[in-house]
């Protein structure tokens, strides 16, 4: 039963594929795995790698590499899913590149789900300096989704250490949050790699409500509205990627 769902997600596009227990699943601030799935038994992670786009002197450019990876990503787990139901009668949930996740006060900008644990756990990467998982062959340049199954899949052996420590990823980032070893500054990243996310957005808000209405119209006709507006619609709003594509493992 594995090869056969490894050889159709490959056949479908997908660059890499790996089955991990729920029990290898452990993920501290994340939700127990039979919240999305009561009797869950194994995880399917698949790995996608990032188009070369990220490197793109254009912004713009490099965001829609990563949309087009995020459609790709999004179909795929559908059909996957839509094949373990039909061919096993297995019981699914998919798991997604980023949103949707549950908000909450207490919780923040915390997933419900954490890619990166379960990629570890399939054997399809380590974790790096830069706190990103490091696959064997697309080094950092590579996301990942996962689909929880009821069925009992073989576990895949996990990765090596590949982290060279050469510090390149701390020494490239642009908003300096990858000082504190084992740490992602949060707001400092999100100020940086997402200028027009929520955070902006309440700051453009907040202001708006303190100003006069001419302000306001001023403010509306402003290209920091636009922008605001733009990454609202598209969801993804990542515009930095230099932590993953200074990472030199798996680039030669
Ligand atoms: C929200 C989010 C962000 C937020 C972070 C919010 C936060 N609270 O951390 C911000 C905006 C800062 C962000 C930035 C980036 N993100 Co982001 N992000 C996510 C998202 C959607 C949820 C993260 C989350 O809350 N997970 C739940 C928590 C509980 O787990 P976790 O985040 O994995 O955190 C654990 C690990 O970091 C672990 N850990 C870290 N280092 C180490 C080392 C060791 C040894 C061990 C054991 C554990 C460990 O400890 C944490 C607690 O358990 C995930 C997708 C997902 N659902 O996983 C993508 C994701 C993590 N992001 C990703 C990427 C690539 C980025 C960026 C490069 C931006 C970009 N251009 O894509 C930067 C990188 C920043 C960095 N170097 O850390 C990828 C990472 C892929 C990879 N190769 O690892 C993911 C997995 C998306 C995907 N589906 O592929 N992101
Ligand atoms: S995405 Fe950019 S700002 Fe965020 S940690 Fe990576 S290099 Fe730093
Ligand atoms: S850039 Fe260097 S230190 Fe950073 S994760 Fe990659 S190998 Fe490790």
């Amino acid at each position: 039963m594995e090869k056969q769902i490894r050889d159709y997600i490959l056949d479908l596009g997908v660059d890499d594929v790996g089955f991990a227990s729920v029990q290898d699943y452990q993920s501290p601030k994340s939700y127990e795995i039979t919240k999305f799935l009561p009797d869950a038994k194994s995880i399917i992670v698949l790995a996608y790698r990032v188009l070369s786009s990220c490197e793109s002197p254009s912004t713009s450019a490099a965001q829609n590499g990563y949309l087009d990876l995020g459609s790709f990503a999004r179909s795929s787990s559908y059909q996957i899913a839509r094949f373990l139901e039909r061919k096993y009668n297995a019981k699914v949930a998919t798991l997604p590149i980023s949103y949707p996740f549950e908000i909450h006060n207490d919780r923040k900008a915390i997933a419900d789900f954490s890619q990166r644990h379960a990629a570890v756990a399939a054997g399809l990467g380590s974790f790096g300096r830069h706190n990103l998982v490091i696959h064997p062959q697309f080094g950092t340049r590579v996301n990942y989704t996962s689909i929880i199954t009821n069925l009992s899949l073989q576990a895949s052996p996990k990765c090596d250490d590949f982290c060279t420590n050469c510090n390149l990823c701390v020494d490239n980032c642009p908003a300096r949050a990858l000082d504190e070893a084992g740490k992602t500054d949060v707001m400092k990243c999100l100020g940086h790699s997402q200028p027009y996310g929520i955070v902006a957005d309440i700051t453009f808000q907040l202001q708006r409500l303190g100003s006069s209405p001419e302000e306001q119209k001023k403010m509306l006709m402003d290209e920091q509205y636009a922008r605001l507006k733009q990454a609202a619609y598209l969801g993804n709003q990542y515009m930095c990627f230099n932590c993953l594509k200074t990472c030199p493992v798996g680039l030669s």
